[in-house]
């Protein structure tokens, strides 16, 4: 395999409804598409799901642009390769910069497993025909409103419902849920909100019988947060804290954490998040997929994934209608009672729309060998 010709081109869809978490709020998403076209003409489609703004990790859309352009794309054109490894290894010197290597990664694996003629899950060692699914319910204006959301996507069927919650939107608000729907298996995310200062408000949540708290305290912590699951019955999943499969082997080791959410962009692509995967599974501990609001390449990678043996609770890829009205591939993807069929067709197992594609493009660029 050889890459040709690298497209980047950054692409904005509206969200149907506003997204809020302790740090941030969105109304559309603007994600870089990269497109990358081997010298025997097979391309691979990959997304960078990196936010705008740099408040839920350092990077951000504009970082990944720079890194994939000026470093990423220029390490790997007109190289030959033939594993994702050997892939990998031209960018090794590339600290950091997960969701832009992820980008660049997807579009790769893309492209090896649809010039095998294989489905990306298959290719990963994926063993799920569906992955269950859950969704993230972003923070409201009022509690009534969530009751809402809540309603429309337990009748949909999805399998579990997690909250973000923020200091001033914690433990009443999951009190009141809790009341509401004593059956609902729920957890909740706090995108690193709190401190150990705040052990008092985390260890109330011990009461609502949730199945995990997602990153409650900072961003790049594990030490707290052993303090923390030492001091609290919830299971402690971390999400922002781990980048790599050596991250996920010390905070499982040291106690910081008893659930692991994968983000395929947050530890740069399907490669190391099969190795986080492995990882947790040789130590007993379950995974689940998260994800970033992803168009339909990035959701197609999240699934694909999440089929590995491991993803043994509903993760947060929902039905693409969850978040978008017009999303840029077909099929599009979707839940079905809480369940998303694994894609059979070769590589992603979906096809960029074109025209919808061009409509979405705010910017792009082209680089050749
Ligand atoms: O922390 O899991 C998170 C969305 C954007 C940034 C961070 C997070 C999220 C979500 C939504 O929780 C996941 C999704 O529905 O894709
Ligand atoms: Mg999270």
């Amino acid at each position: 395999m050889q890459i040709d010709r690298i497209e980047l081109r950054l692409a904005r869809l509206p969200l149907i409804r506003p997204f809020r978490t302790s740090s941030s709020r969105k109304d559309h998403l603007d994600h870089i598409l990269v497109r990358a076209i081997m010298a025997d003409g097979v391309e691979g489609w990959g997304e960078c799901a990196s936010p705008s703004d740099p408040f839920y990790c350092p990077e951000t859309v504009e970082t990944c642009w720079h890194v994939l352009h000026d470093f990423l794309a220029p390490m790997t054109l007109a190289r030959e390769w033939s594993t994702i490894e050997e892939l990998t290894g031209f960018y090794r010197l590339v600290k950091g910069n997960a969701f832009a290597r992820s980008g660049l990664e997807m579009a790769c694996w893309d492209a090896l497993a649809r010039t095998h003629g294989r489905p990306l899950s298959e290719v990963l060692g994926g063993t799920r025909p569906e992955v269950l699914s859950g969704v993230s319910l972003g923070i409201e204006e009022d509690v009534e409103a969530l009751y809402d959301r809540i309603d429309q996507f337990v009748a949909e069927g999805y399998r579990r419902v997690k909250l973000k919650i923020a200091p001033g939107w914690d433990v009443e608000v999951v009190r009141k849920v809790r009341g509401r729907y004593p059956d609902l298996p729920l957890q909740v995310d706090a995108n690193s909100a709190y401190t150990l200062d705040d052990l008092p408000t985390l260890k109330q949540l011990d009461e609502f019988d949730l199945l995990l708290i997602e990153q409650p305290l900072a961003h790049d912590d594990i030490i707290d947060h052993v303090q923390l699951q030492r001091t609290i019955r919830t299971p402690v999943c971390l999400d922002e804290s781990i980048h790599s499969a050596a991250d996920a082997r010390k905070a499982i080791d040291i106690g910081a954490c008893k659930v692991i959410n994968i983000k395929v962009s947050r530890v740069g692509g399907p490669q190391e998040a099969r190795r986080v995967h492995d990882a947790c599974a040789a130590r007993g501990i379950p995974v689940w997929c998260g994800g970033m609001h992803e168009f339909g390449i990035g959701r197609a990678a999240n699934l694909a994934v999440a089929s590995l043996p491991g993803f043994s609770l509903p993760g947060d890829v929902s039905g693409s209608d969850k978040y978008y009205r017009h999303d840029l591939v077909e099929p599009p993807i979707l839940a079905t009672r809480g369940a998303i069929p694994v894609r059979q067709a070769p590589g992603l197992g979906v096809d960029p729309v074109m025209e919808r594609i061009e409509k979405a493009t705010l910017r792009a660029a082209v680089l050749s060998a």
